[in-house]
C-alpha cells in the first residue's frame, strides 16, 4: 500500500514580494495548500513592496545574494499581468566620480563575473552615451551591467499570487495575524483579528513589521525598520516622448555610489532615491495601523537638500525641474546587511524570510520552498540564517547600531577587513588585556575582538624579509604578520582561539548522535580527536567539526558558529544535551617546533600524546583541555580552559616561552599558514553547494556512516585547488575571477601570502579540467590579468612532519 502523504498546510504572513514568492514557489513544488495573509488590501497591502521603485542591480559581495538577484531577473522577466510588464531590462549603470569608486567598479565586476553575470567597466564616454542626462564630464567611468532593470514590484506580487492561486493557494487581505497556535513546540495555526486557520508551516513574511510578528512567537527578529527618502521631479522636457507610459524608462537605472544617490526613469520624470540622509529608524508599533501606505510617512525635505544639489550636480538637466513628490518609505536593514531566513529556534514549523530586497526576492522565495520541501535550498544560505548571531548580537541595542551603521554604508566602498566602527569591543576573551598590551591590532567577527597581529612584533628579524605589496591587499594587513607567521614557523607562536566556536555534548545518546550526525567515525577511545563534517541530504558541507571524545558519553564539538550550535540543539534527541561553553571557556593555540618545550617546563604530565589526540593536564597552576590539533600544521596543542583561568593561562605560556623566542601571533599569520596547509574555512572557502570530494575532503567521509556520503563517488563538478600566482608581489583578497584564456572558470575563495613558501596561494573553485597541478590560469584584479599556476597540495610540509614530531 502506498502511504497517504498529506500535503503540509502552510500559512504565509504577509503578501508583499516575499510572501507572494514563497506561494508561488511552494505551490510550484507541489505543496498546494497555501494561504497568504495580509493585513492590508490585496494587491497593495501597504508594505514596502507596495511601492518600492524596484531598482534591479545584482551586483553583491554576496555569492548568495548575487544569485538570488539573478534569479529574480529570470523569473520575474517571464512573468506578466494581463500583458503588463514585471521586469523591464533597461540594463543597469553604476558610475565612478572618484578614482577609488573606478576601482571598485572593477571589483565589482569581478564579482558578477564569478557568479556568471555579464558586466563591463567603461570608459567614461562610453558609460555617459548609454543615459541620456549624464555627460562624460562628470564621471570617470561605469559599470554596465545589460541585465539589470526594473521590477514593478506591487505587479510581481500579482503575477505571483495568481499563479499560487492557479495551482490552489488563497490570498486573504483585511487579516491581521495577532496570535500563533502551537502545541507541544509546533505551530499548529495562526489567529487573525476575525479568523483562524490552521497550519503545519508558518512564514513570516512581514517585511518591517518583523519584530512585532516575531514578538508573537517569541523570536527576536533583528531587523531595523528605517525610513529611506524617494522622490520624484517634475517633468524633465529632454525626457518628453522617449518612453512609452507603460514601459515607464528606457534608459539603465543608474547609480552614483559617490554620493549614495540612485536614479530611474519615471516616463518623462526622474526618480531619486537617498541613502545620504540621517539614519530614521522607525518603530513599527508607531505606525498608524489602519492607514492604506503605513510604510509611506511624510517627507523631510530638509534631509533631501544635499542630496538634491548632488543629483543636479551629475545630471545638471535636472536643474529645470523641481521635486514633485517625495516620501519617506520603510523598510528593513540588519546587522550585516544580509536577510533572515530559517526556522525558529525553538518553535517547530515557524519559518522566517525577513529583511529582503525586491532584488533579492524570487531567489529567496526559491531558497525557502527548497529549504521546506527538499530540506536544503540549492543556495548556501549560511550568511542569511536567521540563527546565525549570537544573543548579544540580536539585543535591540546591538541590532539598532549595527543597522544604522549599515544604512550609512549601504553603498561605501568596503574593503573585506574592514571592522565595523561600533559598538565595539562586544566580545573579548580573557587575553584581551595582554593583547592590548602587545599591541594588538584587532579585526572583528561574529562579535569577538581579533587580534590582526601585534605592533609589540614590529622589531622581529623576521619582518625585514617580508615583501611588500599592493594598496588594497596592503589595508589591515602589515609585514608584522608576515614575521609572526616565520616565528611560527621558526619557533613558537600563541594564538588566541576563543572565538572558535565550542560546544559540548553529553548524555547516554552522544556518542550514537554525533555518529549520525557527522561524515565521520566518532566512536573510538576518549581522547580521540576525529575531523568530521556535517553534510546535506545531497552531500553539501554544512560545517566541518573536531569531535573530541572527552567522556564515555561526553564531547567537546569545535564547531563554525551559531549555525552549527543552532542545528546541533534542534536535531539533539531527549538523551543528549547540547551546551555551547564558547563564552565560558577560552582557547590558546601554542604552535611551533618549541611548543612542547614551552609546555613541558609547565607540567608533569606526559606530553606523548600523539596527534589529533587529547588528555586532561595542568600547564603551571591551570586544568586544561589539550587537543593535539593545529590549525597552522605544526607541532603544538589547543588548550582550553573556563574563562576565569585564562589569564593565567596565558601568564604562565608567555613566561616560560620567553627563552624560546616565543611571540603572540594573530589572524593576519594564521590564515598564510592555514592556506599554506591547505586547511579550508567552512563558509568561506566551500558551503553546502559544494561536495566533500569537490571541496577535497573527502577523506573526512567515512563510507557507510553518513547518508550524504553517497556524493562521494560522483564525478566533481568542480574542485578546490590552490593557485599560485607567477609574480609574488601581487596579493588578492578573496571572490575574485578566474579565468583560462578569455572564459571565465572560477573565482577565488581566500587568500594569502605563503611567508614560509614565498609565494602568494589563492584557493580557487575551478573546473576539474582545469585543476590539475600546473595549469595556467589568470586572477582578475582591479581589471588587471594576473597570470598563476595551480599546485598539488598542500603547499607546506607535504607528509605532515612537523606535525607529528
Ligand atoms: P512588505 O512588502 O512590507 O510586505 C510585508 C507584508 O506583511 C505587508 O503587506 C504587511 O501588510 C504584512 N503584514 C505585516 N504584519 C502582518 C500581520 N501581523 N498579519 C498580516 N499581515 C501582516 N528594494 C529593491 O530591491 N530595489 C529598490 O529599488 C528598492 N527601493 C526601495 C525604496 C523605498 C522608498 C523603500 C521603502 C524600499 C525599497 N526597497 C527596494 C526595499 C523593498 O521595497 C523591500 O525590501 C521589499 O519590498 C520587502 O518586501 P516584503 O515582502 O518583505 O515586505
Ligand atoms: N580546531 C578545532 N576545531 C575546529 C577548528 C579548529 N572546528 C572548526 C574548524 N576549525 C574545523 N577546521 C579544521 C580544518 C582542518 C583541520 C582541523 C580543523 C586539520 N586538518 C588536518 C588535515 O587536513 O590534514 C588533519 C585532518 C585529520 O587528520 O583528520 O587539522 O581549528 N578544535
Amino acid at each position: 500500500m502506498t502511504p497517504v502523504v498529506r500535503i503540509p498546510r502552510v500559512v504565509v504572513i504577509g503578501s508583499g514580494v516575499v510572501g507572494a514568492a514563497v506561494a508561488d514557489e511552494l505551490t510550484e513544488r507541489g505543496w498546494t495548500d497555501v494561504t497568504v495573509l495580509d493585513r492590508g488590501a490585496l494587491f497593495l497591502p501597504g508594505g514596502s513592496s507596495s511601492h518600492a521603485p524596484g531598482l534591479v542591480f545584482q551586483a553583491n559581495p554576496s555569492r548568495t545574494m548575487a544569485r538570488f538577484a539573478s534569479y529574480t531577473v529570470e523569473k520575474l522577466s517571464g512573468l506578466d499581468v494581463d500583458g503588463k510588464w514585471c521586469f523591464n531590462p533597461v540594463g543597469g549603470l553604476e558610475v565612478a566620480t572618484t578614482p577609488e569608486r573606478l576601482d571598485e567598479l572593477h571589483r565589482r565586476h569581478g564579482f558578477l563575473t564569478s557568479v556568471g553575470v555579464e558586466s563591463t567597466v567603461l570608459a567614461a564616454s562610453d558609460a555617459a552615451a548609454l543615459h541620456p542626462l549624464l555627460g562624460e564630464e562628470k564621471i570617470l567611468g561605469g559599470l554596465h551591467i545589460p541585465s539589470d532593470g526594473l521590477a514593478k514590484a506591487p505587479r510581481a506580487v500579482e503575477a505571483q499570487a495568481r499563479r499560487a492561486i492557479s495551482r490552489g493557494a488563497r490570498f486573504l487581505g483585511g487579516q491581521r495575524v495577532v496570535e500563533v497556535l502551537r502545541a507541544q513546540g509546533r505551530v499548529t495555526g495562526v489567529r487573525t483579528e476575525t479568523d483562524e486557520f490552521g497550519a503545519d508551516v508558518v512564514v513570516q513574511c512581514s517585511g518591517f513589521w518583523g519584530p512585532l510578528t516575531g514578538a508573537l512567537v517569541g523570536l527576536p527578529t533583528p531587523l531595523l525598520p528605517m525610513a529611506h527618502q524617494y522622490v520624484t521631479t517634475t517633468p524633465l522636457p529632454d525626457l518628453a516622448g522617449r518612453t512609452d507610459p507603460v514601459r515607464e524608462a528606457s534608459a539603465p537605472i543608474l547609480r552614483h555610489q559617490d554620493r549614495d544617490l540612485y536614479f530611474r526613469e519615471h516616463g518623462d520624470r526622474i526618480g531619486i532615491g537617498s541613502y545620504a540622509h540621517r539614519p530614521m529608524p522607525v518603530d513599527p508599533a508607531d505606525l498608524p495601523a489602519h492607514t492604506s501606505m503605513p510604510s509611506s510617512l511624510d517627507f523631510t525635505p530638509e534631509d533631501f537638500a544635499p542630496s538634491w544639489d548632488d543629483a543636479r550636480a551629475l545630471l545638471p538637466a535636472l536643474n529645470g525641474t523641481e521635486i514633485a513628490d517625495g516620501f519617506n518609505g520603510v523598510f528593513s536593514f540588519t546587522a550585516d546587511g544580509m536577510p533572515l531566513l530559517g526556522e525558529h529556534p525553538g518553535l517547530r514549523g515557524y519559518w522566517v524570510a525577513e529583511a529582503v530586497w525586491v532584488t533579492h526576492s524570487c531567489g529567496v522565495a526559491r531558497a525557502m520552498a527548497q529549504w521546506l520541501v527538499d530540506g536544503h535550498p540549492e543556495f548556501d544560505v549560511h550568511g542569511c540564517d536567521l540563527n546565525r548571531f549570537t544573543e548579544a548580537q540580536r539585543s535591540p541595542a546591538y541590532v539598532a547600531e549595527r543597522s544604522a551603521r549599515n544604512f550609512v554604508e549601504v553603498y561605501d566602498i568596503l574593503h573585506p577587513l574592514d571592522p565595523p566602527a561600533s559598538p565595539r569591543p562586544l566580545r573579548v576573551s580573557p587575553f584581551h588585556a595582554r593583547q592590548v598590551e602587545l599591541g594588538a591590532v584587532f579585526g572583528e567577527a561574529a562579535g569577538w575582538e581579533r587580534p590582526l597581529w601585534f605592533e609589540a612584533n614590529a622589531a622581529l628579524p623576521e619582518v625585514g624579509r617580508i615583501p611588500g605589496r599592493g594598496e588594497w591587499a596592503s589595508r589591515w594587513w602589515s609585514p608584522i604578520a608576515g614575521a609572526e607567521a616565520l616565528a611560527t614557523r621558526e619557533r613558537v607562536a600563541l594564538y588566541d582561539m576563543t572565538p572558535l566556536t565550542r560546544v559540548e555534548v553529553s548524555g547516554p545518546g552522544a556518542c550514537a548522535f554525533l555518529q549520525g550526525l557527522t561524515s565521520g567515525d566518532v566512536d573510538k577511545s576518549v581522547g580521540a580527536v576525529v575531523y568530521t563534517l556535517m553534510l546535506t541530504a545531497a552531500g553539501g558541507v554544512l560545517s566541518d567539526l573536531t569531535v573530541t571524545r572527552l567522556a564515555e558519553d561526553r564531547f567537546q564539538v569545535g564547531a563554525n558558529g551559531e549555525v552549527d550550535v543552532d542545528r546541533l540543539r534542534r536535531l539533539a534527541p531527549a538523551d543528549v544535551h547540547v551546551a555551547d561553553v564558547t563564552a565560558g571557556t577560552c582557547c590558546l593555540g601554542l604552535w611551533g617546533p618549541r611548543a612542547r618545550d614551552v609546555l613541558a617546563a609547565l607540567t608533569d604530565n606526559d606530553l606523548r600524546f600523539g596527534y589529533f589526540r587529547s588528555r586532561r593536564i595542568t600547564v603551571g597552576a591551570v586544568p586544561v583541555t589539550a587537543l593535539r590539533v593545529s590549525y597552522v600544521g605544526e607541532l603544538g596543542w589547543e588548550l582550553y580552559t573556563t574563562a576565569d583561568l585564562g589569564l593565567a593561562l596565558w601568564d604562565a605560556l608567555w613566561a616560560a616561552g620567553q627563552e624560546h623566542g616565543i611571540v603572540a601571533a594573530g589572524r593576519s599569520a594564521l590564515t598564510s599558514l592555514r592556506l599554506e596547509k591547505g586547511y579550508r574555512a567552512s563558509g568561506l572557502d566551500m558551503s553546502s553547494e559544494d561536495t566533500p570530494s569537490e571541496a577535497g575532503i573527502e577523506f573526512a567521509v567515512k563510507p557507510g556512516t553518513y547518508v550524504g556520503s553517497a556524493s562521494v563517488g560522483a564525478p566533481p563538478r568542480r574542485k578546490l585547488v590552490p593557485v599560485l600566482l607567477d609574480d609574488p608581489q601581487h596579493v588578492v583578497m578573496g571572490a575574485e575571477p578566474v579565468y583560462s584564456g578569455d572564459v571565465p572558470v572560477g573565482y577565488v575563495t581566500s587568500a594569502a601570502y605563503g611567508y614560509s613558501i614565498d609565494a602568494s596561494i589563492a584557493y580557487a573553485w575551478l573546473p576539474p579540467a582545469l585543476a590539475e597541478p600546473g595549469t595556467a590560469v589568470q586572477i582578475e584584479y582591479f581589471g588587471e590579468r594576473l597570470p598563476g599556476v595551480t599546485a598539488a597540495e598542500p603547499l607546506f610540509d607535504p607528509e605532515g612532519k612537523r606535525l607529528r614530531t
